[in-house]
């Protein structure tokens, strides 16, 4: 009967699970995120432990053609000088009127010189091209092209701590998000200041934004302000992607 071969099916989907997570409890990989040792989130801890154990750590994602570019929508902030309830708000309008000459990203936490870069200090580090596909959690995806800094070449040149585990991040339209060690030295992570050869724009993220082409889009935070190395980690919190019902990690 059709009901039987299904409970068959889900039994033995169920069973490959367990196998799975049994496998993964045996063997965790050493930077599981603390926090997630509930049951609500234990889907994410296996997709999680999952790609660490299962993928090779510096996977690629795959780069299109320049003519695979497709239009863009911006989602989300497009512009955080005009959300009155955003404490930040003001000071971005500032930055902005003065074509961000002023702007600053400082790199602190678990590092040995602590940095405030300047769009020009980012601008004289090995920029990096690549032209990749970008999926937002609503259900549509793009193609564009970003030009920016290898994360990993910033980090370097503050000096990671040997204990160093996290990195935060924090935006002009105050959010707050992580990335462990692996997603922040990937390749592909960037500190990406022009889209398709132009600057970037203010509804894309001005003047830098995050580009983490494993993950889902909303991880590539927009508008960023501050970077934080920890040892520890954290999810953000209320500024944090939980509160919007969207997991900490979303590996594509
Ligand atoms: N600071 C900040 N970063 C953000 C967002 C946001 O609202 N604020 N939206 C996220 C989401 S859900 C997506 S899909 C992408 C959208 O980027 P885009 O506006 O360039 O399309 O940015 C992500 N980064
Ligand atoms: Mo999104």
């Amino acid at each position: 009967m059709k009901t039987t071969g299904l409970i068959t099916r889900r039994r033995a989907l169920i069973t490959g699970l367990g196998a799975a997570g049994g496998f993964l409890l045996a063997r965790p990989p050493k930077d599981l995120p603390p926090t997630y040792g509930n049951l609500l989130r234990m889907g994410d801890t296996l997709t999680y432990a999952a790609h660490r154990t299962f993928l090779p750590t510096h996977a690629l994602v795959k780069e299109y053609r320049e003519q695979d570019i497709t239009s863009f929508p911006a989602t989300g902030t497009t512009n955080p000088g005009t959300n009155d309830k955003n404490p930040l708000a003001e000071t971005w309008r500032r930055l902005q009127a003065g074509s961000f000459a002023d702007w600053r990203l400082t790199v602190e936490g678990r590092v040995n010189k602590p940095r405030a870069f300047s769009l020009d200090d980012l601008k004289r580090l090995p920029a990096k091209t690549q032209i990749t596909r970008h999926t937002c959690e609503e259900g549509w995806t793009a193609i564009g092209q970003w030009t920016g800094v290898p994360l990993s070449l910033v980090l370097d040149a503050a000096g990671l701590q040997p204990d160093a585990r996290f990195v935060m991040f924090y935006s002009y339209d105050d959010w707050a998000d992580s990335l462990d060690l692996l997603d922040a030295l990937h390749p592909q992570t960037l500190l990406a200041y022009a889209m398709n050869g132009r600057d970037l724009p203010v509804p894309h993220g001005a003047p830098v934004r995050l580009r983490v082409e494993r993950q889902m889009g909303y991880k590539s935070m927009k508008y960023l302000h501050k970077i934080v190395v920890t040892n520890e980690f954290d999810d953000g919190g209320d500024k944090g992607n939980i509160q919007n019902g969207w997991s900490w990690y979303t590996g594509i």
